[in-house]
């Protein structure tokens, strides 16, 4: 246990990083491995930035707007700049927006973010907020159009979509596809980060080959539904959209806005987070929505129903269970399954903003594991500092370093000095 000296140092040099990440009005995760803006990143950055300095909070979240395709649909990654070392850059996405980007978007957890730091300084906020808010609500009727499947749950279209890149959920609906075509291509990521830690070859082939997709089709909605082997309804984007969704209203009310039609689709997600129990795991998992099959894994996604405003004593008892085989976090997969990796990306490492998504939405539910899933965090934070994601058994830490998101949920959220 540190003193409160040492956690003062701590929020400062959180602080610090956001600075060294800000690139004039939006943050990269971090420099080299990941130089440009990111969808979820960003909303977790204007997070960070509203502990200190609500304006740039908010020009975070408008920067980020500014990407937003006449679809409705936010991309994961905006390309304010060319660098060339990340692979793939704009050339290969050929995203058909407003500035330069990808073709598939990420957990929309903006409006998360907007409700809390429009609740911290209402006067203030007013206008930013107001402005921000139809364009959140065209993105969420984008996924409600678009991503939604027979049940009311919210499908991935790409492993990336989801911002778990590889995790086990994806491994049956990958293999189902044949990536011919793709060619020879350098991958940057593994210059950068140890392979060990990193998605494999396997699964480099398929996301490029989903990208090619999208880009032949020029990423048109119907075209790319038509034709797209890989659809995945997952409790990720469906917990995390139904939460948004409670927000994006409870905002929309508060500020006199047009609601018309948002109840309603709380109901279908309610409906479709139901739909990803799985009897046999008891169990919230992936399913494939080509096949019906179910992925068979408990993963930090599962247990992001409370946040939607899901409980469930059985999800409890596996977060139980998993939280008593590790000490710094929340794993990404099953520490008990067989394709337990801790080191290696979203196959079985901690990372800081699931563990606040988590530890944020037991909490709105008064349950017990709250406190534990922020204390993991906060040890992991201060014994091995800001990185991109940490091994849950050791908390060593693993990716990029000087993390955005990390210092972001630090400050927000994990710090004893944290209001949230
Ligand atoms: C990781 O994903 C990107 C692709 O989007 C990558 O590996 O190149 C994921 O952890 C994702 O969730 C995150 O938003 C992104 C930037 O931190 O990196």
């Amino acid at each position: 246990m540190k003193d409160m000296a040492d956690y003062d140092a701590l929020d400062a040099e959180a602080r610090r990083i956001l600075h060294l990440n800000d690139r004039g009005g939006y943050t990269v995760p971090t420099d080299g491995l990941y130089p440009y803006q990111w969808n979820w990143d960003s909303a977790f950055a204007a997070f960070g930035f509203a502990q200190f300095d609500l304006d740039r909070a908010w020009v975070e979240l408008e920067t980020l707007m500014t990407g937003q395709w006449a679809s409705g649909m936010v991309p994961h990654i905006l390309f304010h700049q060319v660098d060339d070392r990340y692979f793939p850059g704009p050339d290969v996405w050929q995203g058909v927006g407003p500035i330069p980007s990808s073709g598939i978007t990420q957990p929309a957890v903006a409006a998360i973010f907007a409700r809390l730091i429009y609740e911290q300084a209402p006067e203030e906020s007013r206008d930013r907020v107001m402005a921000l808010w139809p364009k959140l609500r065209a993105w969420h009727r984008w996924f409600m159009d678009w991503r939604t499947d027979d049940a009311g749950a919210i499908c991935v279209t790409h492993p990336w979509e989801a911002g778990r890149d590889n995790t086990p959920e994806w491994d049956a609906p990958l293999k189902r596809i044949d990536p011919q075509g793709v060619g020879e291509y350098t991958r940057r990521d593994t210059s950068h980060v140890d392979p060990a830690m990193r998605p494999t070859k396997f699964d480099y082939d398929r996301y490029i080959w989903l990208v090619n997709l999208g880009a032949s089709v020029g990423w048109d909605d119907a075209k790319l539904k038509a034709i797209n082997p890989f659809r995945v309804a997952d409790p990720t984007m469906t917990f995390i959209l139904l939460r948004a969704h409670r927000d994006l209203l409870a905002l929309g009310e508060a500020l006199g806005c047009d609601t018309a039609g948002i109840a309603d689709e709380i109901a279908v997600l309610e409906a479709g987070a139901r739909s990803l129990w799985n009897p046999e795991l008891r169990c919230f998992d992936a399913r494939d929505v080509v096949t019906g099959d179910w992925a068979g894994c408990v993963s930090s996604a599962s247990f992001l129903c409370w946040g939607a405003g899901i409980d469930d004593a059985e999800t409890a008892a596996h977060l139980d269970r998993v939280m008593a085989k590790v000490q710094y976090g929340v794993p990404s997969h099953d520490p008990e399954s067989p394709r337990f990796e801790p080191k290696r990306y979203w196959r079985g490492p901690s990372w800081a903003i699931m563990n606040y998504l988590i530890g944020s939405g037991l909490a709105a539910m008064g349950k017990p594991q709250a406190d534990m899933v922020r204390d993991h965090t906060r040890a992991a934070i201060e014994h091995h500092g800001f990185a991109e994601y940490f091994d849950p058994l050791t908390g060593d830490p693993a990716g990029g370093s000087t993390f955005t998101w990390t210092a972001a949920v630090w400050l927000g959220w994990a710090s004893p000095n944290a209001r949230g």
